[in-house]
């Protein structure tokens, strides 16, 4: 009887050993983190619309090449549907994490619980949604754009301090329902309401394109021909604002101020080039920081919820100044 006892108690005492020897309990889950070659991020970008994104694509690829982790890549043409497609596709996959930057704010809470119940994590880069549930995303990586929208503003009323005569505006809208757009222009408003001789006279959206900031402003300034200023949420549609300015036979940054965002490589040579006023840089180069987000969260760590990115703002001797060394 004692003999059975004592093999009882060694055999339970096996057991217990085994179980606290993983330190995950025996589920095989141990935390620790992954081998960077057994990591498989999936990414869906918005699209190649601007100078910007050109960047921030090269960027992001860039390092997860660095840091040798496989990174699935689409591009959704600027359309939510692709986005979507591409995110239901890294699900079935299995991946071990998801990142996009969302091409419009809302329209995303199926897909993101569609990942959450997957046990897939979900980084948000560059662009938001606005989702009320919050814990359909772990982390959020871009820059604050109603504080860019704000710098953009704080440049126009120190441009025009002591003018009383009226300053109109034409302000060329990001893609319609685009975190940056709805932003960049709340927080452009919000510093120009201050002096009532501010006045947009129209706002419209060129879709951060060239192409379609030329279109835009070539129809706008048909019916606002005395307009003084373009704000362009992105330098892309300044560039193409510049294009419609010198085919109407004016200069642009004398005749007409232009303020854009961004401080991509070709913005920055218009500003050198006197034909851009003002840019608010919008840093592109999220890929660094990402693949730190993706090793915390495959290491079983929690990233911050929201990072916000440094930038700052260029007038025309700082970007003549930086362009030698501009990295995008
Ligand atoms: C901003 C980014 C915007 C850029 C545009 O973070 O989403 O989209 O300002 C780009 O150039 O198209």
């Amino acid at each position: 009887m004692k003999k059975l006892i004592t093999a009882i108690a060694a055999g339970a005492m096996i057991m217990a050993l085994a179980g606290c020897s993983s330190a995950d309990g025996g589920t095989g889950d141990t935390g620790a983190a992954k081998d960077p070659s057994d990591i498989v991020v999936g990414f869906a970008q918005v699209g190649a619309e601007s100078g910007w994104r050109t960047a921030n694509t090269k960027d992001i690829q860039d390092s997860f090449k660095t840091a040798g982790i496989e990174l699935k890549f689409s591009d959704a043409q600027q359309k939510q549907e692709n986005q979507i497609k591409a995110i239901r596709s890294y699900i079935t996959q299995g991946v071990d994490v998801i990142a996009f930057s969302p091409v419009v704010e809302t329209g995303w809470d199926a897909v993101l619980k569609e990942a959450k119940d997957a046990e897939i994590p979900v980084v948000l880069t560059d662009r938001a949604v606005d989702s009320k549930d919050d814990s359909l995303y772990v982390s959020f990586l871009g820059s604050d754009f109603i504080e860019e929208g704000k710098k953009a503003g704080d440049w126009l009323v120190s441009e025009y301090e002591g003018q009383t005569d009226p300053v109109k505006i034409i302000q060329l809208e990001g893609t319609t329902g685009a975190a940056p757009a709805i932003d960049r222009a709340e927080g452009f408003a919000d510093v120009i309401k201050a002096d009532s001789k501010f006045e947009i006279v129209a706002s419209q959206t060129g879709d951060f394109t060239r192409a379609g900031g030329k279109q835009v402003t070539e129809a706008l300034l048909k019916s606002n021909p005395d307009v003084d200023v373009i704000y362009a949420h992105n330098d892309d549609m300044g560039l193409g604002a510049i294009e419609a300015i010198e085919a109407a036979g004016l200069v642009p940054g004398t005749d007409i101020k232009i303020v854009t965002v961004d401080a991509v490589k070709d913005g920055m040579q218009a500003l050198a080039d006197g034909k851009i006023n003002f840019i608010v840089e919008c840093s592109p180069l999220l890929g660094k920081q990402l693949v730190d987000i993706v090793n915390q969260v495959v290491a079983g760590e929690t990233p911050e919820k929201r990072i916000i990115t440094e930038e700052t703002t260029f007038d025309q001797e700082q970007a003549i100044a930086a362009l030698p060394t501009r990295q995008y």
